[in-house]
């Protein structure tokens, strides 16, 4: 509900989370001349998804040329693909370059938005009794920051250590011990050849393999870094290459086309050529269309499953006991430590705490049968308010970050076009926002996160309100302009 206030300050721009999305926000504002800003954030520590997940070989699995911002972006990097560390490296390095964490009010974990009409003010409360009000609100805390754990029978009676990807614990020495891990999705497949170097023996639940693909990692050599430091277009012309050979994956794993068929035909290929054992070659094909979930890179995934140590288990799970697992097999393996590599918790039609928009309106309800925008970044009746990575903006085939950088460009032209026309606030009429979720939803029937596989991308009811069903050039481009037609602006005098 509306907070009437008259003591605490007004900022210019609200923003909750400080990993990459609200850096890269507080950054671009700053750079046009935009500085009252404050970021809330739950943690100690920047970084957000990559401060948390810290798991033994956590990597992106996009190429590092590609998973910077392109207003800033990093020469040094050492890999192809970068690991969790580097990439830490980096969010550190932009906060302190930019003079960002001034912004940061660190340990607040925001429990409720809510917009004032009559002030044209987004009011932020956290659990920790900190008030923020601001004329414009970023939601930027991420969609993948909640740990995930099943619901299986008996989980809190084991005994031994119970470790998530997300929440790894680096006290606990995996040397010699059994351990389980649980999931086989992008984190389950970087963590196993890991844990297959130190564990006595190592059980890999999986439910459903994933399709993987081989990963090309490799060090930089160091005249690419001098280069890249010298001359910045390199590094620039690099990006765009990866860039557009991401982008003509698109029609292999988005839609179902002869490319998806090649793709398919190359993760079958590194199988046969990486899997001896018939057995388990079967067991590791998935049999729904590649692109339905996330299309996996490695190329030490399959090695691992095939040492002495190591074995698949595609028994399903029935139970979890004091000491381990039992399947429906009927067979109980005994564990000291289960890794739980299964994912996040996605708000998909909620919100992560209760936004509050005009006239009391409230977010998580307006979406309970499957999140909506217009862009993915505004939300009729929820006036100024933007977020980074809402519906539907997210990119099955390349960079998130060319992602969030469009996001990022949309939210300081809106709030540099506010100030300069002078206007309280601007609000997305809700019937362009209804032809664009209209054309958005007919587009997604034609993908294949729709061929019937069950992913985190839909909801139970099978509503996509996660993926953008083109290409990140064409999301970009829609973000390029804030056409104010598709707005109701709202005047100082409330007209
Ligand atoms: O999680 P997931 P994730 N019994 O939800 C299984 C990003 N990411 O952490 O497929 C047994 O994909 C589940 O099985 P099934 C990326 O966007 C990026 O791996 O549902 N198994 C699945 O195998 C990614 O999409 C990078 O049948 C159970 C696994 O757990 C997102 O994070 C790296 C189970 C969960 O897979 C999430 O990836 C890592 C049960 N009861 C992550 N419940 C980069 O490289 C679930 N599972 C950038």
């Amino acid at each position: 509900m509306a907070v009437t206030d008259t003591e605490t300050p007004i900022h210019r721009v609200l923003i909750v989370g400080a990993g990459f999305s609200g850096l890269g926000t507080a950054l671009r504002l700053q750079q046009e001349g935009i500085d009252d800003i404050v970021i809330l954030e739950r943690a100690s520590e920047i970084g957000g998804t990559w401060r948390d997940n810290t798991y033994p070989g956590a990597a992106c699995d996009i190429p590092s040329n590609l998973y910077s911002f392109s207003f800033a972006q990093n020469p040094a990097w050492s890999r192809s693909y970068a690991g969790s560390n580097e990439i830490m490296e980096y969010i550190h390095w932009l906060a302190d370059a930019y003079g960002l964490r001034r912004y940061i009010r660190f340990n607040q974990r925001v429990q409720g938005l809510s917009y004032d009409s009559e002030e044209g003010i987004w009011t932020a409360t956290t659990e920790q009794g900190e008030t923020v009000r601001a004329r414009q609100a970023v939601m930027a805390q991420g969609p993948l920051s909640n740990p995930s754990y099943p619901n299986i029978p008996g989980l809190n009676d084991f005994q031994g250590r119970v470790v998530h990807s997300a929440d790894w614990d680096h006290d606990y020495d995996f040397n010699g011990k059994r351990v389980a891990v649980i999931g086989t999705g992008a984190s389950g497949v970087q963590i196993v050849p890991e844990l297959a170097k130190q564990a006595s023996k190592l059980r890999v639940f999986q439910r459903t393999p994933c399709w993987i693909m081989p990963r090309l990692d490799f060090r930089k050599p160091e005249w690419q870094k001098t280069l890249f430091n010298k001359v910045p277009s390199a590094q620039a012309a690099i990006r765009k290459g990866l860039f557009l050979a991401h982008e003509s994956m698109a029609t292999g794993i988005i839609w179902d086309t002869p490319v998806n068929n090649a793709l398919e035909r190359l993760a079958r290929a590194h199988i046969r050529h990486q899997v001896k054992d018939r057995w388990l070659r079967r067991q590791v094909t998935p049999e729904f269309k590649l692109g339905c979930k996330r299309v996996l890179m490695s190329s030490d995934y399959y090695p691992a499953l095939q040492q002495d140590n190591c074995e698949l288990i595609t028994w399903p799970i029935v139970a979890i006991n004091e000491n381990g697992i039992r399947t429906a097999e009927g067979i109980e393996h005994q564990f000291d430590c289960l890794v739980f590599a299964t994912g996040f918790s996605v708000p998909k039609t909620g919100t992560p705490f209760p936004v509050y928009g005009e006239n009391g309106r409230e977010l998580g309800s307006e979406w309970e049968k499957g999140a909506q925008a217009y862009k993915s970044i505004n939300v009729a009746g929820y006036p100024n308010l933007f977020m980074i990575f809402g519906p539907n903006s997210g990119p099955g085939h390349n960079s998130a970050l060319v992602y969030i950088e469009a996001q990022i460009e949309y939210i300081v032209k809106s709030v540099t076009t506010l100030r300069s026309l002078g206007v309280k606030a601007m609000d997305v009429r809700e019937d362009v926002q209804k032809r664009h979720n209209q054309h958005l939803q007919k587009r997604l029937a034609r993908t294949t996160w729709n061929s019937g596989c069950n992913s985190w991308y839909l909801t139970e009811d099978g509503f996509n309100a996660t993926m953008y069903p083109g290409f990140a050039t064409q999301y970009a481009r829609q973000m390029k302009q804030v056409r104010l037609e598709d707005y109701r602006l709202v005047s100082s005098t409330g007209q």
